[in-house]
């Protein structure tokens, strides 16, 4: 072994070269914030959707297999958008790490990799819908900006790594630590910040309160006093807005401005028609209750709501623009590029499908769909219900395929006739003696004509059920039940207008909803 090189580069021991490591992973990481918090900025400036970060986000929504969507679902509920934008940003930071790692060891090419990160920020903000070229800019600044940081930073800390001596070295890695630490945390300000006021300064905010509601040509009926029951622990007859479960592909909600907002009808129609927002307030518009379900709702599940609607009759519009003949559907755009197939006949016959502009007497909240959406009665939202829709393609089932038909579901999609149990809840402790059960029945379109519950293995027993609100909406039903002490099972199953049982048979939600029975475990005391 030759003697220790004098002159060359400090002999370090393992201890410093992992110390070194460290500094160059941080570097990385306070480059790619640095760029991420810039694009933020500009992206709250210039366009939210431009963001590169929630661009990704969406990407990855739009790219992830169903399954994938669905287990996210299942186990985060309806939380599902923070934990794509944690994972996209976990997988962000540990690129950046490793791009710090590579630039120390091998130059230039960390910077290749926090280029390649920001360019696929960059693709996925090119590709979102409605972009522009402006919405390039937050990435290509992101990439600018990461790609120089992380240069200093290297740069600073190789600086400690090759410093001789405690004192030098101790100053040079307080210069690094400084700069790392402001890139980082000014880049991570700007990020949460800007997605703050992002949020805070929706001009849609502001445009939802500004208008004023038309009162409608044909209001709703009065709800019938038989029609809601008064059980504790009942959904109520009514979903409250803030209440109503919210499902989309939305990764940021699409903020619309109503005085730009057109809806044009399009395809193989004889006349194209374009309505402007002020048209549509200005038609007479009709209050209906539509209980709008998704196709993801599994047995018993809570992507359910009913909703008192103030919209348009889509049937009027359509008659307008004279659908061609052998058109048998409509793809409906929104403005954020999702679509959903109806078929035409579901929005030509006499049922309430409306542009909604309202909502429990408020207009749209922005996350259902401002400033109208689609409400369809007897079909599962993914096929039916668009939100933020800008336009209807006449078309055919050949010819166009939906957002979620792409992804493994089914063309067709009518709301499945089903029922549960909202108390007891599941795993509850009731005490012997008349317990009330209770809980809702849908199948929207046809109405429920039966509820029944069965307890352990007994025969079923009918429940009683509340006054219809409509055909179109879920009906409440209860049943007394003499409960003995002891561990029960408690079973529903309801019967259509038609006379159709529900099926016990269990299927799972995909490719067009769940069947089976909502039962529930309680324990009697
Ligand atoms: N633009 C848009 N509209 C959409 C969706 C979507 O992802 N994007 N999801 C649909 C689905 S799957 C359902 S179940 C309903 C849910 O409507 P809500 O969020 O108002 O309850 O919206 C439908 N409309
Ligand atoms: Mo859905």
């Amino acid at each position: 072994m030759p003697d220790q090189q004098v002159g060359a580069k400090p002999r370090r021991t393992s201890a410093e070269t992992i110390r070194a490591r460290w500094r160059a992973a941080f570097a990385g990481l306070a480059a790619v914030s640095a760029g991420l918090g810039v694009a933020e900025v500009l992206a709250v400036i210039l366009s939210p959707t431009s963001s590169p970060l929630f661009s990704a986000g969406s990407l990855v929504i739009d790219l992830a297999p169903s399954w994938l969507k669905e287990s996210v679902i299942a186990v985060f509920g309806t939380a599902d958008k923070p934990v794509i934008i944690a994972s996209v940003a976990l997988l962000v930071a540990a690129l950046a790490a490793l791009a710090g790692l590579v630039e120390r060891a091998k130059p230039p090419w960390g910077r290749v990799i926090v280029a390649a990160v920001g360019g696929l920020g960059l693709v996925a903000a090119m590709t979102r819908a409605g972009s522009s070229l402006v919405s390039a800019i937050p990435s290509i600044a992101a990439i600018l900006v990461g790609v120089w940081v992380l240069a200093v930073l290297i740069r600073r800390s190789v600086a400690v790594d090759s410093s001789v001596g405690a004192r030098s070295q101790g100053a040079s890695r307080r210069t690094f630590l400084v700069n790392a630490g402001l890139a980082a945390g000014l880049g991570i300000l700007a990020t949460v910040g800007g997605r703050i006021v992002a949020t805070g300064i929706q001009a849609v905010d502001s445009a939802r309160r500004m208008f004023t509601l038309p009162r409608p040509a044909v209001a709703a009926a009065p709800i019938p006093s038989g029609a809601s029951l008064d059980v504790p622990g009942i959904a109520p007859l009514v979903t409250g807005n803030s209440d109503f479960y919210r499902i989309d592909t939305a990764l940021i909600v699409p903020s619309i401005d109503p005085a730009t907002w057109s809806l044009r009808i399009t395809g193989l129609v004889d006349n194209e028609v374009t309505l402007t927002f002020d048209e549509l307030l200005a038609l007479p518009l009709e209050e209906s209750y539509t209980t709008l379900a998704c196709v993801s709702n599994y047995v018993g599940g809570g992507l359910i709501g009913n909703a008192l609607w103030l919209g348009y009759p889509i049937r009027h519009l359509l008659e307008r623009a004279g659908p061609k003949s052998g058109a048998d559907m409509v793809l409906s755009r929104s403005a954020d590029g999702f679509t959903a197939g109806t078929p035409l006949t579901a929005l030509t016959d006499d049922r309430n499908a409306i542009l909604a502009v309202a909502m429990n007497g408020t207009p749209l909240p922005a996350e259902h769909g401002f400033p109208v959406r689609m409400v369809v009665p007897g079909l599962y939202g993914y096929v039916s219900a668009t939100k933020w829709v800008t336009e209807l393609k006449v078309t055919t089932f050949t010819a166009d395929a939906a957002y979620w038909t792409h992804r493994g579901w089914s063309a067709r999609g009518p709301v499945k006739l089903s029922s549960r149990i909202d108390t007891p809840r599941q795993s509850g402790t009731v005490s012997a003696g008349t317990v009330v059960v209770a809980g809702v029945a849908w199948s929207q379109h046809v109405g429920i004509s039966r509820v029944q519950v069965r307890v352990d293995d007994d025969p079923w027993s009918d429940a009683e059920l509340a006054d219809a609100l409509s055909a179109d909406t879920w009906r409440q039903w209860l049943y007394r039940w003499d409960a003995r002490q002891g561990r029960h099972t408690l079973t529903v199953r309801a019967t259509d207008a038609n006379g159709m049982v529900q099926t016990a048979v269990q299927t799972d939600v995909v490719p067009d909803g769940a069947t089976g029975l909502h039962s529930i475990d309680v324990t009697v005391a």
